[in-house]
């Protein structure tokens, strides 16, 4: 009965949005409460010069509070800080309790390694003040009494602060007969180690703008907080989220970054536990300018943030920029980037709660045929489960699961199966026995197996901090232990923030406990982390668990692919996202912009919206437009509620199918310029989805932009998610490089001019290739993207005032690790009017591709060459070419060169 209240309660709602009551405001959250009013005058913290100790790329020193108040100088609690220099311009702050009553959570997961060390030098030692640089040119300056750290970007100004505004906190660990718990609706959180939250300020100077800290639907950039809730990052189950907010959502990636026309700088807040943010924009109208007078001076372009965690010790990396690609290089580098994912993960998913059996697949799949719609995976959710027990088939629906997965395959395409990470507390069901027999679940705060309540009803859950656990559960994977599955079967991790329906907050309680190292000396309070310490990286630790296990399912050969839904910082390593629940909504569509810019700042570029919505039936317009925006974002997956009315793309009138595919094939034709794309992400970093400020960074009109975004540096796309327009605002950046933009459809060439009003019909959306760039296309669109990998490319070649271009290709095997022996190529393909070259990258590298080279559209042309000669090898051939369009576009014809090989054309006029 319970079970069935709750999946009402869950699934019907007259009413949409969200229940607030639910979630905690910064007042309900002890510490939050306690912490934002925390503004003192002066800093207690001070810095004992005395200890200063410089060794290799560290500072370290004692830092003492001392009570402001009295009139002796009274020692409260002492620290150690370290400082840290960090290669490519990044710096680490730690604070921790010299002596803690037990040690603090250090997050575990987040950081790909160990940071690399630079040199750390101190420069000067005066009145007070520690002066050190790095070898790249940055200084430091350390302020003793208040401690005051300062650092400064190459040309000697002052870029970021800690601990302006006096708001630094660590508060010690006590022994304390105090009852510190705190009650949240019917929650009792016990609390047993008390207060332990750290807080720390930030100014960013000179900056117009902080954006990041996702997930949240608030725009890309974000806002002044003072005369509302701060941002928070809590990873929670919000059913039917609301936009342009600030509470808490599925993920929580403490990294935010500054932007100002003078430079660009970040901080990632390396902590697991709550936190909340508070953001004074100076610029803002919000900000009274007495305010701004006394803070800036009158200069308005200043923000201060202020990262507040429940617990942990605080430790902050400050990355000095000086461009927004350098933040994001300098953050990848600590986090990690995207892996090379398997290429048909970057075409068409369809998904829906529930395809209910076998036959039901075998009809979608179908259907995608008889509509001559491109699909590469067909989705499985909850119910495809005996009963929500993961591993499991239910047998009456699903009895043959090998066979309805080599159906698929026998056609290029492949499947994904949900695995969600609570398991069904049922006798029998092999996954809990193990679990109980071996104590693999986390314990509730008295140490008792902790019992939540999910899909199954009553359930338990892994803790897979204990590498014991984590093995286990990877093992699952293995085709032995989970029948049906083949390399051809990727999962997809649901709930793992993790949700609990009767939970606090729908998710895991606070006070429950889980694994920690043993070590000498550590019992009762210090034998066990709480779930407080760590709740933000509990997904992570579940999906890291995950690919080990699709990893070695095949002995390392496959590379998995693995979606998720709560996020920390360094998911991005195992697995794509996407932004969860939303609803069939215009503001919906807008909001997949803005929260996929936002993750793909933060490292996590994999990401895409359920396209048409999950909540409530997309009306033709709507889902149009969502597909065309979906093919353009990356990962592009259509999901639906169970209880919405199907909407597969060939329910809807002809007229409205036809877009759809159209979409769905205009992505097709691009896979390999994805693929490329994903390459160079698993190289750089860099985000494949950009916000304009990051390639027109002194561009003050990109700095808010978020409905329009560029992939890579050379599509810029501006989705329509306005109803029944006509026409739509586009920014084309780049005026005072002279930048050129071409529609790739009609090759009609835009200079840039800022502002345009571009007319739309419902056939497209408004895309723009930039002029120097060169794109491969594939444009015969088969059903499934592993069946066009022998196809020959088009190459579109878009060109500059300058009348050159250049471009990358990436080609490999499209599902394994052969790229990391050199089983690849990439390329680099350049245009200049008389030679045009296709050259490989590494030439120790090489892939036998059977693509050839079909066609080069040359656009922006202004006089056209006489001849053309192909060389590859010993081969000559003189190739033919057509004028199109007002003489400006040409096409020269059937090159028909191996891209297995590099070649070069030459022109003469
Ligand atoms: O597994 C069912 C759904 C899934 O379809 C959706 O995509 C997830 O975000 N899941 C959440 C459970 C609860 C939905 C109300």
């Amino acid at each position: 009965m319970k079970a069935l209240g709750l999946l009402l309660a869950l699934t019907i709602s007259s009413v949409y949005g969200v229940d607030r009551n639910n979630f905690k405001t910064c007042d309900q959250s002890g510490f939050c409460k306690r912490l934002r009013p925390f503004k003192p005058e002066k800093s207690q913290y001070s810095l004992n010069l005395d200890t200063v100790l410089v060794h290799g790329n560290v500072l370290s020193a004692e830092v003492v509070t001392v009570d402001t108040g009295a009139e002796k100088r009274t020692i409260l609690w002492h620290y150690t800080l370290r400082l840290s220099a960090l290669v490519d311009g990044t710096f680490r702050v730690e604070l921790d309790e010299s002596d803690p009553l037990y040690p603090r959570y250090r997050t575990q997961l987040a950081l790909n390694g160990e940071p690399k060390p630079d040199s750390l030098k101190l420069v000067s030692n005066e009145n007070g003040r520690l002066t050190l640089t790095n070898n790249q040119g940055h200084k430091v300056v350390v302020t003793a009494e208040p401690l005051k750290i300062e650092f400064l970007d190459r040309s000697g100004e002052v870029a970021v602060v800690l601990n302006e505004n006096s708001q630094l906190l660590v508060e010690p660990l006590r022994e304390d007969e105090n009852n510190w718990s705190e009650n949240f609706k019917s929650h009792h959180d016990s609390k047993p180690r008390g207060n332990e939250a750290v807080s720390l300020d930030v100014s960013f100077l000179d900056a117009a703008q902080v954006y990041g800290i996702p997930e949240h639907t608030d725009g890309f950039a974000l806002s002044t907080t003072s005369s509302g809730e701060p941002y928070r990052l809590y990873n929670l189950d919000v059913f039917e989220y609301e936009l342009l907010s600030r509470m808490a959502l599925y993920g929580a990636i403490p990294f935010m970054f500054a932007h100002g026309p003078k430079r660009s700088a970040g901080v990632f807040w390396h902590n697991s536990a709550e936190t909340w943010i508070d953001v004074v924009n100076y610029a803002d109208s919000t900000v009274v300018s007495s305010l701004v007078n006394l803070v800036t001076g009158g200069q308005k372009r200043r923000v201060d943030v202020r990262f507040m965690s429940e617990s942990g010790v605080l430790d902050i990396f400050v990355m000095l920029g000086d461009t927004p690609a350098d933040v994001f290089r300098q953050y990848t580098k600590l986090t990690g980037t995207t892996p090379l994912p398997p290429k048909s993960s970057l075409a068409y998913h369809q998904s829906r709660w529930n395809y209910v059996d076998e036959a039901d697949v075998r009809g979608v799949d179908e259907n995608f045929d008889a509509h001559d719609i491109p699909l590469d995976y067909i989705w499985l959710d909850i119910e495809y489960t005996d009963h929500k027990k993961y591993f499991t088939w239910d047998q009456e629906k699903f009895p043959h699961p090998s066979e309805m997965v080599a159906n698929l395959t026998a056609k290029g395409r492949k499947m994904v199966v949900i695995v969600d990470p609570h398991v069904k507390r049922e006798a029998g069901y092999f996954v809990h026995e193990d679990a109980i027999d071996n104590g693999y679940y986390v314990k509730d705060k008295d140490g008792k197996v902790y019992e939540g309540w999910c899909w199954p009803g009553s359930s338990s859950y892994m803790d897979f901090f204990d590498p014991v656990v984590s093995k286990y559960y990877s093992e699952r994977y293995r085709y032995e232990n989970f029948p049906g599955t083949s390399k051809d079967v990727h999962i997809w991790n649901d709930m793992n923030e993790p949700s609990v329906f009767n939970g606090p907050e729908i998710t895991m309680p606070k006070d429950c406990r889980h694994y920690k190292t043993p070590q000498d000396g550590h019992e009762g309070l210090a034998s066990y982390w709480e779930h407080r310490h760590v709740h933000n990286e509990y997904g992570l630790w579940n999906i890291k668990s995950t690919h080990e296990g699709m990893l070695n399912r095949d002995n390392g050969k496959y590379r998995p692919f693995i979606l998720t839904r709560s996020t920390f910082a360094g998911t991005q390593r195992y697995a794509a996202v996407w932004t969860g629940d939303n609803m069939a909504e215009w503001g919906f569509l807008a909001a997949s912009i803005s929260m996929c810019l936002s993750l793909a700042t933060a490292g996590i570029s994999f990401c895409g919206s359920d396209v048409g919505g999950f909540f409530k039936y997309p009306e033709a317009e709507l889902i149009t437009r969502w597909y065309q925006a979906g093919a353009y974002q990356p990962f592009f997956r259509a999901h639906s509620h169970i209880e919405t009315k199907r909407h597969e793309p060939w329910l809807y009138e002809p007229a409205t199918t036809a877009l759809i595919r159209d979409a769905n094939r205009r992505r097709y034709a691009l896979i390999d310029f994805w693929y490329t794309l994903f390459y160079e992400l698993s190289v750089d970093g860099l985000p494949v989805m950009r916000p304009l400020l990051q390639e027109y960074p002194k561009e003050q009109e990109t700095y808010t932009i978020d409905n329009e975004y560029l992939l890579g540096d050379k599509l810029l796309v501006r989705p329509v998610t306005e109803a029944g327009v006509t026409s739509v605002k586009v920014y084309l950046p780049g005026a005072e490089s002279h930048t050129l933009w071409y529609d790739p459809d009609t090759y009609q060439q835009y200079q840039a001019t800022g502002y345009i009003n571009q007319p739309v019909t419902l056939s497209k959306i408004p895309v723009y290739q930039r002029g120097g760039t060169i794109i491969p296309r594939k444009e015969r669109v088969r059903r499934s993207s592993v069946l066009m990998a022998d196809d020959p490319y088009t190459l579109v070649v878009a060109l500059d005032a300058n009348k050159t271009a250049h471009g990358t290709l990436y080609i490999d095997d499209g599902e394994t690790y052969e790229y990391r022996n050199n089983r690849y190529i990439y390329a680099k393909i350049t245009y200049e009017p008389n030679l045009m070259t296709y050259t490989f990258v590494n030439e120790r590298a090489s892939y036998p591709t059977r693509s050839w080279l079909e066609r080069i559209v040359i656009a922006g042309i202004k006089t056209p060459p006489k001849t053309a000669k192909l060389h590859q090898g010993d081969r000559q051939v003189a190739l033919q070419m057509t004028l199109h369009r007002g003489n400006d576009v040409l096409v020269v014809r059937k090159p028909s060169a191996s891209m297995a090989q590099p070649w070069t054309i030459t022109f003469t006029y």
